[in-house]
Formats: structure tokens, C-alpha cells, sequence
């Protein structure tokens, strides 16, 4: 559904942020639980390594380059996009560039993911991160955004790490295994732990305004290790903070809420009232439906690794996920986690046109 509408009859929370006459607004509508044709499909990690044009790029540049150079920003951002035909765009950037923004000093080296120089080991080195008073060292994102804008024609989605995953990674220093020392701090030092949370919450509260005033149209937390947290856990130190981000937008944008855990977590991540709750691989969407009712949309859930399997058996999987949330205006089609970066082109290309062959 390519529609054309003008300004007055676009869902209003967004008007200021469309530009331009002709934009699929499919996965808005969804977000409103309003959408009546077939559902939308994007994929987490879109924007990324398993493209060879991503590859290509990352001959000459090296990440975070790519990610502090606006016209990059916007280049990786549309790969998919012209590869696939997504319903959606989600901007190129790493949930650690607020890390890094707080002069921790982060690394990125192949094979093995991000390295954080000087990660926490004490209540010190929390009282020294500074407060977002202005997002200078940010504006690149800023600026990515604005490039895109005069090219989109379908949604754009602003994200950042939710506080207890950027935590992890600022505190165990990589992505872990175990996550014992930030299980310390949970057991040992709560308070301290609690204001380096709020700290990254009220950075994250600043980044996705500014991310707002660029034009985004939707936006998108991803508390990618959440599925280590006892429920209690979840509740005190994840939830909260989610809670209070939503509550610090200054404008009221279609936001989703993604967990690793979510498929325990959904109600609870429901309860605090987002657009939508991302949902991991583990659960039946249908029966998440029967807790998570309208007006939230639901967005998920295919096995990450359905990717490397034969092609009939995507087809397969992403039909029968069709047919049994057939009807449901609030649902959004993507994997339960995000890519992996050595699946082929062909079994992205199969998953999104199976979606896109469907009527409506
Ligand atoms: O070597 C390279 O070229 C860098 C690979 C890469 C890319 C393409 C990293 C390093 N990050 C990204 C982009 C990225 N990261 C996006 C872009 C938009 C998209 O296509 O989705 C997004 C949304 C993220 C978010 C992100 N970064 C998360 C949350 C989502 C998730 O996958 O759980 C996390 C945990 C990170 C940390 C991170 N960044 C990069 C790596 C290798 C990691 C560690 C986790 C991992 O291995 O996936």
C-alpha cells in the first residue's frame, strides 16, 4: 500500500515529521493498530554485515566512521531499503555511540564486537560521567537524520539501548557470557548501580528527543540482555527505566519496546504503555495477543537462524506466522532477534517477499 496523503489526513502524531506526499505509512498504521491490508515487515540489523553492499563499504571505512558521518548514515540506512523493499527504515548507528558519547572509549574489532577502554569497577567512575547538557558530541546522528529525510519513502526508526544493556556492556567491559560483574553490582551495590541506570536513562531521554526534532517517525528500545534478569530484577532494574524514558519524550511518537525475554516480559512491558512490545522467538504471537491487547501492536517473531535454512521452509514459516495473525491490525512482521550477519541476501530477499505477496 503506497498511499499519497496530504498533511490532514496522516495519523497526526507524525505530520510534522513526513515530508513527503507519496510514503508508505503501513507500519505507522500498524503501530496505531489501524492497519487493514497485509501486515508490515522490517527486520532488526537490517542496516548491516550480511549485505555485500554494507561489506563493500566497510572495506573503506571502519564502523564508527560510518556511523559519524552523516552522508554514511544515510547511505547504509537505505541499503535495505532498495535491496528488499522493508516497510521501514531503521537508522545506521550503534546503541553504543551514548557510551561513547560519555568517554568511556569504545572499540569495535572484528570477530569479536564492541570493547569498552575504561569500563566501570567502581561508584568513582559513575560519579564522573557527565550529565547530557548538550549533544554536540551527538550531532552526527542528528545530521545523519536530516540527510535522510529528503529520500524516505517509508517510516524512519530512531533507536537507542535500553539503560540495563548499555549498562552491561559499560560495566562488563564486551558482550559477556556470564554477566557476573554487573550481576555484582545488582547484589552488592544496588544504589550505585541505580545511578549509573538513570544516568544512561536521562542520556537516552536527550538522545531520542534530539532524534525526534530530526524527523524520525517512530522509535525503538532494544534491551537486548534482558532475558538475563530474574522477574524482580526485570521489574526494578530495566522496567523502571524504561518507564521513565517514556515518560521524558517530549513529543508523543509511536515507540516500541524490544527484549530479549520479552516472550516473559511482554505484559510488563505492555503495562507501561508503548506503541508496541517487540517480541522475542520463544512465544505463540497469537496467545501474547490474549495479554497484550489493543491499542499496543505486536511486533516479532521468527527464529533469527529460520535465515539459514532451505528456502521452502522460510516460505513456509513466515506463511503459517501470516496465517495466524490474519486480521490482527497491530501486527508487525519481523525476527525475534536481529540478523546474523552470514545469512545470504536470498533468504532476506524470500522472507520479505513472502510478506509482500500477500494481499492487501
Ligand atoms: O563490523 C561492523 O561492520 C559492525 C557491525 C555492526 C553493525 C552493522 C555493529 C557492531 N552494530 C551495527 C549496527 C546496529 N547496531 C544497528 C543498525 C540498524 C539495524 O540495521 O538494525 C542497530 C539497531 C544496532 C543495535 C545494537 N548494537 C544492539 C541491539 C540490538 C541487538 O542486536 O541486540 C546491540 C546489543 C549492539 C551492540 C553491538 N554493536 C555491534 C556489535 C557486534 C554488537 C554486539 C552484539 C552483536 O554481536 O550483535
Amino acid at each position: 500500500m503506497n498511499v499519497f496523503y496530504s498533511q490532514k489526513n496522516a495519523p497526526n502524531s507524525v505530520v510534522s515529521n513526513i515530508i513527503s506526499s507519496s510514503f508508505n505509512d503501513r507500519l505507522l498504521q500498524a503501530l496505531q493498530c489501524r492497519n487493514n491490508s497485509r501486515p508490515p515487515v522490517w527486520l532488526m540489523r537490517q542496516a548491516g554485515r550480511h549485505l555485500a553492499s554494507y561489506r563493500a563499504l566497510r572495506e573503506k571505512y571502519s564502523f564508527l566512521d560510518m556511523c559519524h558521518n552523516p552522508e554514511l548514515i544515510a547511505e547504509v540506512t537505505l541499503l535495505p531499503i532498495e535491496a528488499y523493499q522493508v516497510d521501514a527504515a531503521i537508522l545506521f548507528s550503534d546503541i553504543l555511540v551514548i557510551p561513547e558519547a560519555l568517554k568511556v572509549g569504545v572499540r569495535f574489532e572484528d570477530k569479536v564486537g564492541p570493547i569498552i577502554e575504561k569500563p566501570i569497577t567502581n561508584l568513582h567512575d559513575i560519579e564522573k560521567l557527565a550529565m547530557p547538557e548538550d549533544l554536540t558530541s551527538l550531532e552526527f546522528v542528528k545530521e545523519g537524520i536530516r540527510c535522510l529525510q529528503p529520500r524516505l519513502n517509508v517510516p524512519l526508526i530512531g533507536f537507542c539501548g535500553a539503560p540495563f544493556t548499555v549498562a552491561s556492556y559499560m560495566i562488563e567491559g564486551k558482550t559477556s557470557r556470564d554477566f557476573k560483574k554487573i550481576k555484582h553490582w545488582m547484589y552488592h551495590e544496588p544504589q550505585g548501580f541505580h545511578t549509573l541506570l538513570r544516568k544512561i536513562a536521562d542520556w537516552s531521554i536527550a538522545y531520542l528527543n534530539m532524534q525526534i526534532d530530526a524527523g524520525v517517525h517512530a522509535l525503538q528500545i532494544f534491551d537486548s540482555w534482558a532475558n538475563t534478569l530474574s522477574y524482580r530484577q526485570f521489574q526494578e532494574f530495566s522496567l523502571n527505566y524504561l518507564k521513565y524514558i517514556l515518560k521524558g519524550l517530549k513529543k508523543d511518537i509511536p515507540l516500541i519496546l524490544f527484549c530479549r525475554g520479552s516472550s516473559v516480559f511482554g505484559p510488563d512491558l505492555a503495562s507501561i504503555k508503548p506503541a508496541a512490545v517487540g517480541l522475542d522467538w520463544n512465544c505463540r504471537v497469537k496467545r501474547m495477543r490474549d495479554v497484550i491487547p489493543y491499542p499496543i501492536a505486536l511486533q516479532g517473531n521468527l527464529d533469527p537462524d529460520l535465515l539459514y535454512a532451505p528456502l521452502p521452509k522460510i516460505r513456509e514459516e513466515v506463511n503459517a506466522l501470516l496465517d495466524e495473525m490474519e486480521g490482527d491490525r497491530g501486527f508487525i512482521l519481523n525476527l525475534g532477534h536481529g540478523i546474523f550477519p552470514d545469512v545470504s541476501e536470498e533468504a532476506v530477499r524470500t522472507l520479505v517477499e513472502t510478506v509482500r505477496e500477500r494481499r492487501g
